[in-house]
């Protein structure tokens, strides 16, 4: 990696290009032209030709995604000259590198990329590593700062999250120890091995601003891809050697005398206390399988397994299969096994929102290849036009108009819009079958759950003549199998539980008691509740990582959200330490008023209707897992600890 640019996957060379004209031409017909566009004016120097009148629309995206941000033909056909002209530079000129860019230009290729959005460009510039004030790496060491004073981190977890806190705490030197209580890194992608898994969200929105790999092979990642990445990551980073496996957090208690976390970790040689100054929760959310109460479970002769805990010992093929739910897990693991199952049984309690996604399982294209390896930064500026066209997202769609008449099956006009399209689809892959249209269309908005990506595979899967749909409730499982309510005994060796998990069970299993003994659950009362989603009033340097409200699903990115909670955490740090103070601890004001402001957005959207249930609700009844702005709100949010909302000691 180059000193300068913080990114572990930096490139200083790309490949010269050495095609005809010709093949350049090729390249522009297939090629997304506005990252291109930025990647050779980056790249040449020349930015004369991204005038305001070539700006992509960025026309709001209801199901499909426009091809180029939804330039015009008129816009495309004069973005392909330019872009061909801005090739055939780069060949004849030989250039191979583009290096950190002046401010103005990094200005105007986001004027560029985002027409004209200034509001964004900060949270954009922690994604861009071509950018000299890119945020996100510390610009202070903890030598330079603690004079001495010893202070120890403990992160627990080592998946997405935790990787995240691990890389930024080792740039900034503070002293840390990681723990996990699996026996490898990766967290939920090392855990979920099913059938099928993999990424339902674009690959390119789904990486590290710090590690921006550019050459995956699938558009939507295959899961052993990201593991593998995060394995990389982690090397890369120097974390994988300094983590503890096999170590469960158990407790953690604040010892005010102390100023400090007395934690008790457990091994399988038993526990171990010590402490530490400040912990940072990387625990993920999605992470304790939901294991309905059925009854009569402990009857059945057959194999059940959470599809989180897949055993690949099972002989699934050939038999009598059952999947229960019908979620992202499910979506990925039917139509894997469908083909080699004897029978497949599907319990239905709601059917899913699918959008469309036509690459769903597509390689990344040829001419993407060919750009990534030989345009100075293509790969990074692509990752960046995705991260653009999610600042908005679809949240125009899911957003709830007042007095809307077609309650509770949609929330406006333009959700409407997008439930009659999503139903058209399911009407012609459901032709010939009105039996299974009829379950097919889900009966409350879209995005009130969270909506799967569609590319047939789940209706071709259904439509198989082994495969039954059943939507009756189950009302107990057998010795043989699982009986539903209409009475039905349904005969099965294997059931798979797609039944999803417990998010808003936060730190479920571990107790984190703060100051006067209060214990966090005991003040969270089956509603969790943190300050940016990260700190909590009376747990002091306690912070957490994907914590209560900061879930995108219908925009932004999670690795943004879990940067930033990270490098917030790393900046109350620096807060401490230039301070001379021992702790912060966040005001109840402070987290009064986050609520307050996340609850009114969220009973804005389709999610939030009080006709609506789902996972993204705590036991409460309150939205507690969902961030309901964008990301550059998150940014401005997370840019500084506030010294009004903490008290210091
Ligand atoms: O879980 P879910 P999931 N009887 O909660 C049903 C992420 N993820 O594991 O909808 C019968 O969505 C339940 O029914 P209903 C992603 O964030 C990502 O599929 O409540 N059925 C539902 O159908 C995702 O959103 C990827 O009526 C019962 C299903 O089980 C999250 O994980 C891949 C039941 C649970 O669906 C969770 O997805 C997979 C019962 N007692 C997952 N209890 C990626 O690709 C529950 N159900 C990145």
């Amino acid at each position: 990696m180059s000193e300068r640019h913080d990114d572990l996957f930096w490139r200083d060379r790309h490949e010269p290009i050495t095609e005809s004209d010709a093949f350049l031409r090729e390249i522009v017909e297939q090629a997304e032209l506005p990252p291109l566009l930025v990647a050779l004016a980056a790249a040449t120097g020349e930015t004369a030709g991204l005038t305001p009148e070539l700006r992509p629309p960025l026309t709001p995206v209801n199901t499909v995604g426009h091809p180029h941000g939804g330039m015009t033909a008129e816009q495309q056909a004069s973005a392909r000259e330019l872009a061909y002209e801005g090739l055939r530079r780069l060949r004849d000129q030989q250039i191979t590198t583009v290096d950190t860019l002046p401010d103005d230009t990094v200005t105007e290729l986001l004027d560029y990329l985002t027409d004209g959005r200034r509001a964004w460009a900060d949270s954009l510039k922690h994604e861009l590593d071509l950018a000299a004030d890119k945020g996100g790496a510390p610009d202070w060491h903890f030598a330079e700062l603690a004079g001495g004073r010893p202070f120890d981190v403990l992160i627990v977890g080592s998946g997405v999250a935790g990787i995240a806190a691990g890389h930024r705490f080792s740039q900034a030197g503070v002293p840390f120890t990681m723990i996990d209580a699996a026996d490898g890194l990766a967290g939920t992608w090392r855990k979920n091995r099913y059938p099928g898994v993999r990424l339902d969200t674009p690959t390119f929105g789904y990486s590290y601003s710090f590690a921006q790999r550019t050459d995956w092979p699938h558009q939507f990642a295959q899961g052993g891809e990201i593991e593998d990445y995060l394995l990389t990551v982690a090397e890369r980073a120097g974390l994988s050697d300094r983590i503890e496996f096999g170590t469960r957090l158990v407790s953690a208690t604040w010892q005010e005398d102390a100023d400090a976390w007395e934690v008790v970790t457990r091994t399988a040689d038993g526990d171990r206390t010590r402490l530490f100054h400040a912990v940072i929760s990387a625990v993920g959310q999605l992470d304790l399988p939901n294991i309905p109460d059925f009854e009569g479970l402990e009857h059945f002769r057959g194999v059940t397994m959470h599809s989180q805990e897949w055993d690949p010992s099972v002989d699934w093929r050939g038999k009598r299969v059952a999947v229960i739910g019908t979620g992202a897990s499910a979506y990925q693991i039917v139509p894997a096994i469908y083909a080699d199952v004897a029978s497949l049984t599907v319990f239905q309690r709601s059917a899913p929102w699918m959008l469309p996604a036509p690459t769903y399982h597509a390689p990344m294209s040829e001419t993407f290849d060919w750009l990534a390896r030989k345009v100075p930064h293509f790969g990074q500026w692509f990752r960046l036009w995705v991260t653009v066209q999610g600042i908005p997202g679809r949240f125009h769609t899911v957003r709830a108009e007042e007095g809307w008449s077609g309650a509770p099956l949609s929330v406006s006009p333009i959700n409407q819009a997008v439930r009659d399209e999503l139903i058209g689809r399911l009407a012609e892959q459901f032709e010939g079958r009105p039996d299974l249209l009829e379950i097919a269309i889900p009966s409350y908005p879209p995005g009130a759950k969270r909506m799967l990506r569609d590319n047939g595979v789940w209706a071709q899967a259904l439509r198989a003549p082994h495969t039954t749909v059943v939507t009756s409730g189950i009302e107990a499982f057998t010795e043989h199998g699982i009986r539903t309510a209409d009475g039905v005994e349904h005969e099965l060796d294997v059931v798979i539980l797609a039944t999803g998990f417990k998010p808003s069970d936060y730190l479920d299993a571990i107790d984190v008691v703060g100051r006067d003994g209060v214990e966090l659950h005991e003040f969270w009362k089956g509603d969790a509740r943190a300050y940016n989603g990260i700190t909590v009033p009376g747990f002091p340097n306690f912070f957490m990582q994907y914590g209560p409200n900061v879930g995108g699903v219908v925009a932004g990115s999670l690795h943004f959200m879990l940067e930033r909670a990270a490098e917030y955490a790393l900046e109350a740090v620096r807060e401490l330490l230039t301070r001379g103070v021992a702790s912060l601890d966040v005001t109840p004001e402070a987290l009064d008023r986050f609520v307050e402001w996340v609850d009114r957005e969220n009973q804005q959207m389709a999610w939030g209707q009080p006709y609506v249930s789902s996972w993204y609700q705590n036991g409460a009844g309150r939205v507690s897992q969902v961030w309901p702005y964008t990301n550059a709100e998150y940014w401005e949010i997370t840019e500084r600890i506030d010294p009004q909302d903490y008290t210091f000691r």
